[in-house]
């Protein structure tokens, strides 16, 4: 670990590898988990240090008003740290689920929530391996994809099974997913799996006819509460940076207005973001998107806290 490397609105670094300090959040990032093609860096990789960079600017004065929080940019009391990024490599996917369980199971038995910046969505599937303590886990996924087919290219890892390996988790008692929209990765059979699983699949049209209120009832009182985000989930006018736009995304206040719903009645016990492709990016909208939802996330983990 690099001494003076970037970290996340500047904010404390600290080396995930050694004994962690009490914190409220530690945000970390993994490049690569498990690819279509094992030796095939992901197209995700470098999304992580673009994320982390985005708002530097305002690193220097951390109370400045954020009006979408209705605070200060950080809360002055709030303990966030940034473990930097995993080592991972594609040649390797097995060691990588595993750096990715064990560091977040180390930030879970410190106390704080996890931060975890990916990669493509095949990442999130060792973070939710790590909540094995959960008395019962509500995952909220945002997402244009429905993520539940069993295998591809001879592996059950990759990012279409993401939500299919979520299911088998025992500790995962509630799958909310929402954005889905366009033409699908997989077909009716996966569809109709995840509907008699119990999955809540509420579409992008339906957030369009119905708000964000018709989602929130979904996600039980006190619960916890995950929150996987794949940057298609949300328009390609907010993050243009994805491996496959497609339109009629959810808006930046959706997400927000998601987020501090479920803060409100709820506790969020982690968060990933993954799938975003800064090469594609387009004037850094995308990972300055991405680092304000962290920041929202980050101030909706102060208030349950407090
Ligand atoms: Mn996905």
């Amino acid at each position: 670990m690099h001494p003076d490397r970037p970290t996340f609105l500047g904010v404390e670094a600290c080396d995930l590898t050694t004994p962690l300090p009490a914190a409220d959040a530690i945000l970390f990032g993994a490049s690569d988990a498990t690819p279509y093609v094992v030796g095939q860096t992901s197209h995700a990789a470098k999304a992580p240090d673009f994320i982390r960079r985005a708002l530097r600017h305002y690193e220097s004065d951390l109370t400045r008003w954020d009006f979408d929080q209705e605070a200060e940019l950080l809360a002055p009391k709030l303990r966030v740290l940034d473990g930097g990024n995993l080592v991972t490599d594609p040649t390797t996917p097995e060691s990588n689920r595993d750096v990715i369980r064990t560091s977040t199971q180390a930030v879970l038995s410190a106390g704080a929530v996890p931060i975890l910046l990916g990669g493509d969505d095949s990442v999130p599937i060792p973070f939710f391996e790590a909540f094995r303590k959960s008395k019962g886990l509500t995952i909220l996924q945002i997402d244009a994809h429905l993520d539940w087919r069993d295998q591809r290219n001879g592996s059950g890892h990759t990012f279409s099974s993401t939500m299919r390996r979520a299911s088998e988790l025992p500790w995962v008692r509630r799958i909310v997913q929402v954005g889905l929209r366009g033409i699908g990765g997989s077909g009716r059979a996966e569809l109709d799996y995840a509907k008699a699983w119990g999955a809540k699949i509420v579409t992008a049209r339906d957030i369009r006819l119905h708000g964000i209120a018709n989602v929130l009832k979904e996600i039980e009182d006190d619960s916890e509460c995950l929150i996987t985000i794949d940057c298609d989930g949300l328009d390609p006018s907010v993050i243009p940076g994805v491996l496959i736009p497609q339109p009629g995304g959810l808006s930046y206040f959706d997400v927000v207005d998601l987020m501090q719903g479920v803060a409100s009645k709820c506790r969020i016990v982690g968060l990933d973001i993954v799938e975003f492709v800064p090469e594609r990016d387009v004037q850094n909208l995308g990972a300055i998107a991405i680092s304000r939802i962290i920041c929202i996330a980050l101030g909706c983990i102060r208030k349950r806290a407090a």
